[in-house]
């Protein structure tokens, strides 16, 4: 952010940096050459250079509650920001401004209070800013934006996990099947069937993690689609990039899928697929968490089954969809020992045996053939086809990636039929779209999939700025004020580094994937020849294969090792044939065609990167066809406790979150705006000798700024616009006037005693 100008004086409150709290309070107690003496509100000394000082109000201070919109800051600096938000959260008004971007701090309790019929009665139809910041404000300005514009509205919730955006998703949800909803009666009207999609994608795509017990292993966009008298008539859901290893690999303390538990925890279900508590599973045992706290999987299995029946899942198909995750746990729990050939394996025990047979059974296919799809490899030569023996390893790696792929594509099948039960409405033309995609990440260790999801951040970013932007734009032209000469700092730069064709990240890695000899030093070594000197990408610091994107939320570095394998979406043959042979007909149904024997040899494969640039560029085309709304969820702290606010952590989330980013682009401009009567109020003591004459505000106005010697403001139809730094001068001169003013009260009073 750049550096607002501060009138330095001894008494002038300010914010200065802190290494462990960001910012902390401080008052100036005297001027030493080139530094500035302080001292903070815990009473230390400290010495500082002006250019790391940021003006502070007092005034602020004052009202205890701080303001629901940033913009109302007298300093919109990045301390002001912070400390707004945290003296906002220790009154559970976890929602605030800035502009049309909700900031929602994630209370991490229940507020029961905020989220109830009476609230969404409340905010139907109420004006935008006149009650406190809420999401069902946003929820509700999109649905009138929408009837009176007719046209679409997308909300964009982001923040990273654990931050509140699916909870925010489903808020958001809930109020507009509340002004968009029929009639109460039936349970299988389209807004239950939208709002029942909710717990049953969380049981198949959510699972615990170290961040969240409820993560999100996808990213969701659901539109919901109106009729022209603003009743609920449809919606589309789309998912991205669901965390396929999960299923067949966790770490303590984390989780699988929710589903895995609750079947195992269905009783009758359970016993009927020959299921028994999870830790008797490889794919749920290896780590040695099973219960969520507070959560009963018997009861979860109860509330998915119930999501089914509403969403219109048929029993035979919600038996098949459970039959084949049993499928998935018995195929685990196969085990293999070397065979008597060379390189060759075979079931290690009866133990192995017994869950074999089950997952044939289960997934209603030929044992044998089950086997030999797990064991051996079909390889095409010239001369025809041979068979060649797999080791454990890599018999191993088959079974995983059978259910890897298998549940992949019930995931899929889910989302289709949702999107089919639920049904489009094709005469529907106004929507609005909810996107609940995982923010920004930047690990230890940061691999394909933080890769991915940093992109779709870039993109999203991209999208935002120009939206901010164009908001500031629109404001300054209603205002009639000149506004040319804002820049806007773009990062396009770093798009066009990731996704540029023929030269980009993705396209060289798909180039990598499609020769057989490629390694991920060969990519490396290609990737850092073609972008030499490029100023977001560098070699990291102590790897050969290691590269640092310079993203706008920051630097993070990738791993390589493992991009090519992950990129590439590749569907062994014979699994695809193992289940398309299925007599039963839904798991047949996951594998409808086959993929071509020859299409093997020829090293074809589908880039799971180029496929996600696929999917955002539709994404974006959608969303650039609306008009958007932007939620920032923060988490407060790492420990997911209420009442616990962390400074430096939230303040990187708002940079992530593009949060600061809002703000720079306001302080590029006019960040203080004034009305013309709220400023004559506050600075009319400035200039008393014109205060007689002229009851013209706007003139007032400028001729108080004349006479400070102040430049640039702009002065619009009702408001006064102040360039960063501006309102400083202006409350410096005030302080000091109300200072002389205070003087001579008190020398009168003395000479009077
Ligand atoms: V992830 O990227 O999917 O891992 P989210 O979706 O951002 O993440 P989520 O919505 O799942 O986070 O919220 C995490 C937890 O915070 C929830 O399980 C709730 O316990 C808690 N939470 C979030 N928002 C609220 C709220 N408005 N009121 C109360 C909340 N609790
Ligand atoms: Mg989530």
């Amino acid at each position: 952010m750049p550096e607002p100008k501060m009138n330095l004086r001894k008494g002038a409150k300010v914010w200065v940096e802190d290494k462990s709290l960001a910012w902390v309070a401080a008052e100036i107690t005297d001027l030493k050459g080139k530094q500035v003496q302080v001292q903070t509100v815990s009473a230390k000394t400290v010495l500082v250079l002006p250019e790391k000082l940021f003006p502070r109000d007092a005034d602020e201070e004052e009202e205890h509650g701080g303001v629901d919109d940033m913009t109302k800051l007298t300093y919109l600096n990045e301390p002001g920001v912070l400390y707004n938000l945290e003296r906002r959260y220790a009154l559970n008004d976890i929602y605030t401004y800035t502009g049309s971007i909700l900031i929602a701090v994630n209370p991490f309790t229940k507020l029961p209070h905020l989220y109830n019929v009476h609230m969404m009665e409340q905010y139907k139809g109420a004006p935008f800013g006149e009650l406190s910041p809420h999401v069902f404000a946003v929820a509700d300005v999109s649905y009138r934006a929408m009837m009176n514009e007719g046209r679409s509205q997308s909300i964009l919730v982001s923040g990273e996990s654990g931050a509140g955006k699916t909870e925010t998703t489903k808020l958001i949800m809930q109020y507009l099947t509340f002004v968009g909803g029929r009639a109460a009666g039936d349970d299988r009207t389209v807004e239950q069937q939208v709002l029942e999609s909710n717990p049953l994608l969380e049981a198949f795509g959510n699972a615990r993690t170290v961040r969240n017990d409820n993560s999100s292993r996808f990213g969701k966009f659901v539109e919901i689609q109106f009729d022209a008298n603003g009743r609920i008539s449809g919606a589309a859901i789309r998912t991205y990039l669901l965390e396929r290893s999960r299923v067949v690999q966790i770490t303590d303390p984390e989780r699988n899928y929710h589903c895995f538990y609750q079947l195992c925890a269905s009783g009758k279900d359970a016993a009927k697929y020959k299921l028994a508590h999870p830790s008797h599973f490889h794919y749920l045992n290896q780590s040695r968490t099973y219960e969520l706290e507070g959560v009963s999987s018997a009861e979860e299995y109860m509330k998915t089954r119930r999501a089914m029946d509403i969403v219109g899942i048929s029993h035979e198909d919600q038996e098949a969809i459970f039959c084949t995750l049993a499928a998935i746990l018995h195929l685990g729990n196969i085990e293999f020992s070397p065979g008597r050939e060379h390189d060759s394996s075979v079931i290690k025990d009866q133990k192995s045996t017994f869950h074999m047979q089950m997952a044939a059974d289960l997934f209603r296919c030929d044992v044998n053939l089950l086997l030999a799809t797990l064991s051996t490899r079909t390889i095409q030569t010239r001369e025809g086809s041979i068979v060649k023996a797999l080791d454990c390893n890599a018999a191993v790696a088959s079974r995983d990636a059978l259910a890897k792929t298998v549940y992949a594509r019930l995931f899929d099948w889910l989302v289709d039929k949702i999107n089919m039960s639920v049904g489009q409405d094709p005469n529907s033309h106004i929507q609005i779209g909810v996107l609940d995609i995982y923010g920004f990440e930047c690990f230890k260790h940061n691999s394909f999939e933080q890769f991915c999801i940093n992109f779709a951040n870039e993109k999203l970013q991209q999208h935002f700025n120009e939206h901010v932007f164009k908001m500031e734009q629109d404001e300054y032209r209603k205002e009639e004020i000149n506004w040319s000469y804002i820049e806007f700092i773009d990062n396009q730069d770093v798009l066009d580094l990731i996704e540029k064709k023929p030269i980009g990240i993705i396209a060289l890695l798909d180039e990598a994937c499609m020769f057989p000899k490629s390694t991920h030093e060969t990519f490396s070594t290609k990737l850092f020849q073609n972008f030499r000197g490029h100023s977001r990408l560098e070699r990291a610091k102590f790897s050969e294969t290691d590269f640092t994107v310079s993203h706008y939320a920051g630097k993070v570095t990738y791993q390589t090792d493992t991009f090519l394998e992950k990129n590439r979406d590749y569907v062994v043959v014979e699994h695809c044939n193992l289940l398309a042979s299925s007599k039963c007909p839904f798991v047949a149904g996951l594998f409808p065609s086959p993929p071509e024997e020859s299409s093997r040899s020829s090293y074809k494969f589908s880039s799971v990167a180029t496929r996600f640039k696929q999917q955002l560029q539709a994404l974006m085309e959608t969303l650039n066809s609306t008009e958007p709304h932007y939620i920032r969820c923060v988490k407060p702290n790492s420990l997911n406790r209420p009442h616990k606010f962390e400074n430096l952590s939230i303040l990187h989330q708002l940079r992530c979150g593009g949060v600061l980013e809002a703000v720079r682009i306001s302080l590029a401009g006019y960040p203080t705006r004034r009305t013309y009567s709220e400023f004559v109020d506050r600075f009319g003591l400035l200039a008393p000798e014109f205060m007689d004459t002229s009851y013209d505000e706007k003139a007032l106005t400028e001729k108080i700024l004349r006479k400070l010697n102040l430049e640039n403001f702009q002065l619009g139809r009702t408001k006064v616009f102040l360039r960063a730094g501006q309102i400083g001068v202006l409350d410096s001169r005030r302080a000091e006037v109300l200072d002389t003013a205070a003087k001579r009260v008190q020398r009168r009073l003395r000479t009077y005693i």
